[in-house]
C-alpha cells in the first residue's frame, strides 16, 4: 500500500518535471515558468525532507508496529538482525517516547523491500538512519524478519525493565559451582549444540535474547572447544526448559560462570517460543589485532576545502554541519573542514582467514571510490569528551578488505580490484592509510581540548574471531588550535 502510494507520488513528480521542462518550448512568460520551477523544487525538497521518516505498521496504534523507513522516495522495512532496545529507543524518540524492540515480523510480514539490515544504534542517535547498518537496500532477510517496536511514554516504562539491567550478577555468585556443569546438546558433533546448564538434577537451556559471539566465546572456552564460530538463537538443536536469562559476557572469560546474568530459575524470556541459545565452536579462526603505534604515529590535522571533499560527502564522511553549510551557503565549496587523519592497520594474527560477512551479491559498488564494499562497518572511529559523551564520529565507514602488507614469506591473496575476493589472510594486514578518503574524523566543530579517541575494528563482532580484546584502541587526544596528538593508546574490546 505504502509502496503503491510512493510509486504514484514518484510518477506524478516525473510528470510534473516533464511538463515543466516541456513548457520551455511553448510561449509561456518568465513569471509562469519561474512559478512552475519553484513548485517542482518545493516537491523535490519535500521528498528530501521526508527522507529518514519513520512509520509503524500493523500495531494496535501508531506507536506500535513493524518499522518502515522512508528513503529515496519509498518506504522500506527494517530487518531484525541485531535489532535491540537501543534501536527501538531511537525509533520511539521520534514520538518523544521510549520503547522496546520486537523481532520476527511480530506485526505482520514485511510488505516492502528491506531498506535496512544489521542496524546497530547507541541509543543517542537523532534518527534511525544515523545508526550503523549495512547500507540502504543491502539485506539478506526474509519477509518474516521484520523489526518492530512498542513505544511507550517515558514515564510508563516498566520499572523492572530498567532495574533488571542493574541487577545483573555474576553467575558464580548465585550458582553452587560444585554441583553445576555445562554441556552442548543436540548437535551433529561435539563442537555444536544448544547450551545446557545442570543444577539440582536437571539440565536447562539459556534464553537466547542478547546471545552473541561474546557469550558463545565464553562457552567454547569453558568446554575447551576453542573459539566460537557461531552464536545462534534457534531450535535447530532442540530445546529444554529455559532456566537462565540475560547472560552477558565480556568475551574474554575462561568460564561461562564468570559472566553476568539477570535471572536464574523461573525466568522470563522474550522472543520466539522454543528458541534457545546455541553455539558452534572451532579451533580455527581469524584474530585481528589493531596496530596502536600506527595510529599514534600517523595522527595529524588537515584542513581541506569542501570542493575537494565531494566524493567524501556523498559517502557521508563529514559531520552534519558540513551538509547544512552545503544547503545554506552558496559559496560552500570554499569553506574548509578540519579533519583528524590517521592510519588504521590491523593484522590477522589468527589461524584462519578473516572473511566479510556479506555474500558477494550484496556488496555495494561505490562509484566515488570505484570499488566494492563488502562490509559496511569494518571500523568505527569516535571522539568522546571528559564525561564520555560522543562528540564526533567517523562516517559510517564502508570498507574493502584486502591484504595490503604481509609478514615475510606470506603471499598476498585478497585484493579489492576487479570484484576480487575480499578478506585478510593469516599474517597479513589490511591498512587504511591516513591519506585515503574518509580515513578521518571530521573535527571542525570541536573546541580545542583533551578528549578520548577510540578506534575499533569488527566493532560488533559480526565476523567471529579468537578474541576481541585486541580489536579496539582507546587513546588520549589533545586537540590544540593548530595541531593534534594521539597518545597512550591501549587495546581493549570495542
Ligand atoms: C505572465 O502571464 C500571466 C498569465 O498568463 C499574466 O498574469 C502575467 O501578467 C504575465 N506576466 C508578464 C511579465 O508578462
Ligand atoms: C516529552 O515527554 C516528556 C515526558 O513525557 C515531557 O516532559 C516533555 O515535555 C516532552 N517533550 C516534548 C517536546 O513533547
Ligand atoms: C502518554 O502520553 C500522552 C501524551 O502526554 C497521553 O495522552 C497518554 O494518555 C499517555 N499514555 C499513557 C498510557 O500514560
Ligand atoms: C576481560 O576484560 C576486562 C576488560 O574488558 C577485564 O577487566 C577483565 O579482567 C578481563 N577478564 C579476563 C578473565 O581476562
Ligand atoms: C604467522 O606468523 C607466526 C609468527 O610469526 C607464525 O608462527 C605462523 O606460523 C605464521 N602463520 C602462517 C600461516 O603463516
Ligand atoms: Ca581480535
Amino acid at each position: 500500500m505504502g509502496f503503491i502510494k510512493s510509486t504514484i507520488k514518484s510518477v506524478v513528480l516525473i510528470l510534473l518535471v516533464i511538463r515543466t521542462v516541456g513548457v520551455y518550448s511553448k510561449d509561456l512568460n518568465e513569471t509562469e515558468r519561474a512559478l512552475r520551477a519553484a513548485f517542482v523544487q518545493k516537491l523535490l525538497n519535500k521528498q528530501r525532507y521526508l527522507d529518514g521518516r519513520i512509520k509503524l505498521v500493523g500495531g494496535p496504534n501508531r506507536f506500535e508496529g513493524n518499522v518502515y523507513i522512508y528513503h529515496a522516495g519509498r518506504w522500506g522495512a527494517v530487518c531484525d538482525d541485531s535489532w535491540d532496545d537501543a534501536a527501538a529507543h531511537v525509533v520511539c524518540q521520534t514520538f518523544n517516547k521510549t520503547g522496546v524492540a520486537t523481532h520476527g515480523s511480530q506485526y505482520g510480514e514485511a510488505a516492502a523491500k528491506f531498506w535496512m539490515d544489521d542496524v546497530v544504534c547507541q541509543g543517542d542517535e537523532t534518527s534511525l538512519s544515523h545508526c550503523i547498518f549495512t547500507g540502504w537496500g543491502s539485506s539478506d532477510c526474509e519477509s518474516d524478519e521484520a523489526a518492530g517496536v512498542r513505544c511507550m511514554n517515558k514515564t510508563e516504562v516498566p520499572n523492572n525493565y530498567v532495574k533488571k539491567k542493574r541487577e545483573s550478577k555474576k553467575l558464580q555468585e548465585v550458582l553452587d559451582l560444585s554441583s553445576t556443569s555445562l554441556r552442548l546438546a543436540g548437535g551433529n558433533n561435539n563442537n555444536e549444540g544448544r547450551v545446557e546448564i545442570y543444577q539440582y538434577g536437571t539440565w536447562g537451556s539459556i534464553c537466547p535474547d542478547g546471545w552473541t559471539l561474546y557469550e558463545a566465546s565464553a562457552v567454547c572456552r569453558h568446554l575447551a572447544l576453542g573459539y566460537a564460530e557461531q552464536a545462534a538463537q534457534t531450535n535447530y538443536f532442540g530445546n529444554s526448559k529455559i532456566v537462565l536469562s540475560g547472560v552477558n559476557c565480556e568475551g574474554n572469560e575462561t568460564n561461562l560462570f564468570q559472566c553476568n546474568h539477570e535471572e536464574y530459575g523461573e525466568v522470563t524470556c522474550p522472543g520466539e517460543v522454543g528458541h534457545v541459545a546455541a553455539v558452534v565452536c572451532t579451533h580455527y579462526l581469524a584474530d585481528l589485532v589493531l596496530d596502536t603505534t600506527a595510529i599514534e604515529r600517523s595522527a595529524h590535522l588537515h584542513d581541506v576545502m569542501m570542493f575537494q571533499l565531494q566524493c567524501a560527502m556523498e559517502e557521508f564522511c563529514l559531520t552534519k554541519s558540513a551538509y547544512e553549510i552545503q544547503k545554506t551557503n552558496p559559496d560552500w565549496q570554499f569553506e574548509t573542514r578540519r579533519l583528524l587523519r590517521f592510519t588504521a592497520s590491523s593484522l590477522n594474527a589468527g589461524n584462519a582467514e578473516f572473511r566479510p560477512y556479506l555474500p558477494k551479491h550484496l556488496w555495494q559498488w561505490h562509484l566515488c571510490h570505484m570499488h566494492y564494499h563488502s562490509m559496511e562497518v569494518f571500523a568505527t572511529f569516535d571522539i568522546m569528551d571528559a564525561s564520555g559523551k560522543r562528540v564526533a564520529e567517523g562516517h559510517k565507514a564502508s570498507f574493502c578488505l584486502e591484504d595490503n602488507s604481509c609478514l615475510p614469506g606470506v603471499e598476498k591473496k585478497y585484493s579489492c580490484k576487479n570484484y576480487g575476493d575480499q578478506g585478510i589472510s593469516v599474517n597479513c594486514s589490511d591498512i587504511y592509510y591516513y591519506n585515503i578518503d574518509c580515513q578521518w574524523v571530521d573535527v571542525t566543530d570541536l573546541q580545542p581540548g583533551d578528549y578520548k579517541f577510540k578506534v575499533a575494528v569488527n566493532p560488533h563482532a559480526r565476523v567471529p574471531e579468537q578474541q576481541y580484546h585486541n580489536n579496539a584502541a582507546s587513546c588520549q587526544l589533545r586537540l590544540a588550535e593548530t595541531y593534534a596528538v594521539i597518545y597512550g593508546c591501549q587495546l581493549e574490546r570495542p
